[in-house]
């Protein structure tokens, strides 16, 4: 029977008893994942870099643990993504064309280096708008206070189209074309078709709707949060939002309101008939792929021209219901910021944790390379494993004996869901089980599968994330999720890295081909009583030629101080 610490089984106790945890012991805030104090947080807002500060603003809820329409745009800054800074509220309902809400949108930083935001009102007649918002004071980098303009809203849906007023919101960054004219776009939907509706504007005060949308598809529903940047097509560098050119490709990403999930399309931007191509094989809603296949929506880049890096915030909900986020006082995290990139394949984007993240990395663990036997597992210790981030490669010298895939296995997570860590293949499961309990009746397991296909001499690599049994107490949603990872096993190492923080993992597989969010609640891999491990439940042995850890300090994030301006 598993022993819970004295800690521990008191944070229960009074949670099962008088429904709430004692304030000074939260066992599922995190330690160094962006987040507010307390309250409700979704999505991020106007990401962007002013005179060498970095601003986040965010989607908050003043009164309380869940969403509520009259939202506010709350506001961080920080010098490296990782410790941040509370400011006052930036943008708040004020006037007729936003008095029932701050919604979604994005910052421009026009040439001359001012930058601009374009947001959501829900105005006096709940309807969707677009407004302008604007800094009081430039020589300010901490940007703290807002003004919005007179000729609030700038966009609104009117009678000719037949954009609905409830599916009109969510402006991205604007993006300015060789004609010296500025491009947003819009998120919205026409019957059943997602839209990437058009604007045009000289000064960025009038502007004027497209007769053509940006890009729509079928059967996608509303879009939220879209997002289109240029990506190089030839490294890892970001591109500011403006370019375009040889060797530019463009990336155009919805938050499919249906699904709650964040799908993007590479392709091409024709700036001649101001339209986005998708790239052959993605024209399709069912082809496009995922940022991330756990949780993760209504994300956002910028481009930090600090770093020449385009860099991916994305807000990731908690997996309780609502009852359960009362009672803690808080819903919602950020995810670690991630730098986004083309792959070499021109097909897919790469994403990895900014490098700022690695400054938190202290007591580095070095298991030595050893073969992993099917059927045996390996403790890391010396990490505190609820606060870690850890690193580990294997390699499969001689594939011969993986199973066959199933050519009617489709659904990654569908085979993940089927196939939990307890089912053994003839490779994989083999993989990391974090916030683990010593017993192990609590514990994630992130894992490969690899399948080899029925008519080729070709490989399958199937990415896993297995909440099932990450907790004892609490009942929440613990879908598995699940991925296939570009990547072939007989010439690469399959790499997995995992950022676990007390209530989150982060995974990303092969180098952040594929990367997997979850979030999980355990009841006795707490703290100190967590525990992290390699495993391989496979049949055959795989060999793990590298398992670098670190336990993570707690970065400084919202603590009010000298600077705090609530
Ligand atoms: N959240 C905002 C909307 C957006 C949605 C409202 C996505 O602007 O469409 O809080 O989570």
């Amino acid at each position: 029977m598993a022993r819970h610490s004295p800690s521990s089984l008191l944070t229960w106790l009074l949670f099962l008893l008088h429904g709430q945890f004692p304030p000074a012991n939260q066992p599922y805030r995190t330690s160094y994942h962006f987040q507010p104090l307390q309250n409700w947080m979704n999505d991020p807002n106007g990401p962007m870099i002013y005179k060498g500060i970095y601003h986040l603003f965010y989607q908050y809820n003043p009164y309380g643990a869940v969403w509520s329409a009259n939202i506010v745009w709350a506001h961080s800054t920080s010098t490296d993504l990782i410790n941040w800074i509370p400011h006052s509220h930036a943008i708040y309902p004020s006037q007729p064309s936003d008095i029932n809400g701050c919604w979604s949108g994005s910052a421009t930083i026009l040439p001359g280096g001012e930058p601009l935001i374009l947001y959501t009102g829900i105005n006096q007649k709940n309807q969707e708008v677009q407004n302008l918002a604007m800094p009081k004071n430039l020589s300010d980098p901490y940007l703290v206070e807002w003004t919005k303009s007179a000729k609030n809203p700038l966009m609104a849906p009117d009678n000719t189209d037949n954009i609905n007023a409830s599916s009109f919101r969510d402006p991205t960054t604007a993006w300015l074309g060789p004609d010296g004219k500025w491009r947003v776009i819009i998120g919205s939907e026409i019957g059943s078709s997602g839209m990437a509706v058009l604007y045009w504007s000289k000064d960025f005060i009038q502007w004027t709707k497209a007769q053509h949308s940006l890009h729509s598809a079928e059967d996608t529903g509303m879009w939220e949060c879209p997002d289109f940047y240029p990506v190089s097509g030839t490294g890892a560098d970001g591109l500011d939002t403006s370019t375009i050119g040889p060797g530019v490709k463009h990336v155009l990403k919805v938050s499919l309101f249906d699904t709650k999930h964040d799908h993007y399309i590479v392709g091409t931007y024709d700036i001649v008939k101001d339209v986005f191509i998708p790239d052959k094989g993605s024209e399709e809603y069912k082809s496009w792929l995922r940022y991330d296949y756990g949780k993760y929506y209504a994300s956002k880049t910028f481009f930090d021209g600090a770093k020449n890096r385009r860099v991916l915030w994305a807000w990731i909900n908690e997996s309780t219901d609502a009852t359960i986020d009362v009672k803690k006082g808080w819903s919602g995290i950020q995810g670690i910021p991630r730098q986004i990139w083309l792959d070499r394949s021109g097909k897919q984007l790469v994403q990895w944790p900014v490098e700022e993240i690695e400054k938190l990395r202290m007591n580095q663990v070095d298991l030595p390379g050893r073969l992993l036997k099917g059927g045996s597992m390996v403790e890391v210790s010396g990490v505190t494993a609820a606060q870690a981030d850890v690193e580990i490669e294997f390699e499969i010298p001689e594939l011969e004996k993986a199973d066959f895939l199933d050519p009617n296995w489709s659904d990654p997570q569908a085979i993940c869901r089927q196939k939990g860590a307890p089912v053994r293949g003839g490779f994989g499961p083999f993989g990391l089980l974090v916030l683990a309990s010593k017993d192990l009746q609590e514990h994630t397991s992130v894992f490969f599968r690899v399948f080899r296909h029925h008519d080729k001499n070709k490989f399958a690599v199937l990415m896993c994330s297995d909440q099932s049994r990450s907790s004892l107490l609490l009942d929440y949603d613990k879908t598995t999720f699940g991925a296939f990872v570009d990547v072939d096993p007989t010439r690469e190492k399959l790499s997995l890295r995992s950022l676990i923080d007390h209530s989150i993992v982060e995974s990303f597989g092969a180098g952040g081909k594929a990367c997997i969010s979850a979030r999980v609640y355990p009841s006795l891999a707490v703290d100190g009583n967590a525990h992290l491990y390699a495993f391989n439940n496979g049949t055959q042995s795989v060999r793990v030629s590298k398992l670098r850890a670190w336990s993570m300090k707690k970065a400084q994030i919202n603590y009010a101080n000298e600077r705090a301006n609530y």
